[in-house]
């Protein structure tokens, strides 16, 4: 080390010892060369630092790098639930999320076009699903943090390829589903495993059905695999069964719509309370406002299961549709 170094730059490179952070290496680092003067002795020097710098300038982007792809991929729940379109290359997940949402993500005629998940809102009636257009899964390759979008989100849409090998892609990813201890609701889960499953709603959709012969196609394909969750089949290209399709959503995210109303006044039918089916009146009343479990005193319900304006109580199962009048 040459002498002639002033004093500022060993309190530089204390700091760079003690520095915890690439960053913060950095920036000790810079100020050291920053110090260090201009001529041949410190030639070296110079060289060796801009190296240094160089290492924890490419480990600090790779984190960066690595944070923001995570961010990527853990997307906020909206909606009355988180729907994830999973599948194999080129079954047309992008297009159906395109369809559907108001999102256009990329669709090619080539696989693996989709590298990170993107969100859109679909609607259903007066309510709206958040759809997660994914990258593609198989068994040979997985992008890791799509381990953790599966086993986050509500609803599972396994879309599967007409055109494919549709038997083989099913039985693929349901493997991959069961390596990352995902199961289907109602579905048998084996008593081994060491670690708590995560139970999903699945539903199975086999795209492209274009043709109305494809119908056989999708007979034989249920037949060889006795599949027991939810399954139709679609076409993104001609639209066949999408409505059924958002209807399978709606039924599996379990969720009711229900309206409220003042004393005398029109209710409000654009904005639904979206609550688990089966709550009783005295949720609903939770989900408004914390202090109207405790004053809650009773309620008028306009519905189908009861008569119009019908007096209920907390206990009541709130049904879906039902326009609501709480008395406080
Ligand atoms: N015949 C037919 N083709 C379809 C249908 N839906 C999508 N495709 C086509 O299938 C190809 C792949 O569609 P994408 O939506 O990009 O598929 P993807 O699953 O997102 O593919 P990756 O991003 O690679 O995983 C495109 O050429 C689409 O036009 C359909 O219902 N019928
Ligand atoms: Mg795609």
């Amino acid at each position: 080390m040459p002498a002639n170094l002033p004093p500022d730059y060993f309190e530089a490179e204390k700091d760079f010892r003690e520095a915890k952070t690439p960053e913060a290496k950095i920036e000790a680092l810079e100020e050291m060369l920053s110090i260090v003067p201009k001529h041949k002795g410190t030639d070296k020097l110079r060289a060796n630092l801009r190296r240094r710098l160089s290492k924890f300038k490419d480990q600090s982007q790779k984190k960066t790098g690595v944070s923001r792809r995570k961010a990527a991929f853990s997307i906020s729940r909206e909606g009355a639930a988180q729907v994830a379109v999973i599948g194999f290359p080129n079954a047309g997940k992008s297009s159906l999320i395109d369809l559907l949402t108001n999102t256009s993500p990329e669709v090619a005629d080539f696989p693996h076009t989709t590298q990170k998940p993107t969100p859109g809102m679909a609607p259903y009636e007066d309510i709206q699903y958040q759809l997660v257009d994914t990258p593609p899964i198989t068994k040979e390759y997985m992008e890791p943090l799509m381990g953790d979008l599966i086993r986050r989100a509500d609803i599972l849409v396994v879309l599967l390829d007409l055109y494919g090998s549709t038997l083989q892609q099913y039985e693929d990813i349901v493997d991959i589903l069961h390596s990352l201890r995902v199961y289907a609701d109602e579905s048998e889960v084996p008593s081994d495993l060491r670690k708590p499953p995560f139970i999903k709603k699945i539903l199975v959709a086999v795209n492209k059905m274009d043709k109305s012969e494809d119908v056989e196609d999708l007979d034989v394909f249920m037949e060889l695999t006795g599949i027991q969750m939810p399954c139709i089949g679609i076409s993104v290209r001609t639209g066949k069964n999408i409505l059924l399709f958002m209807e399978r959503i709606f039924d599996l995210s379990e969720v009711i719509r229900v309206y409220t109303k003042s004393p005398g006044k029109e209710p409000d039918m654009k904005a639904p309370y979206v609550i688990p089916r089966e709550s009783t009146l005295e949720e609903l009343a939770g989900k408004i406002h914390k202090d109207f479990v405790q004053k809650l005193k009773n309620a008028r319900i306009w519905g189908r299961a009861v008569r119009d304006g019908q007096m209920v109580q907390r206990d009541y199962v709130m049904q879906d549709g039902d326009v609501v009048e709480i008395n406080v």
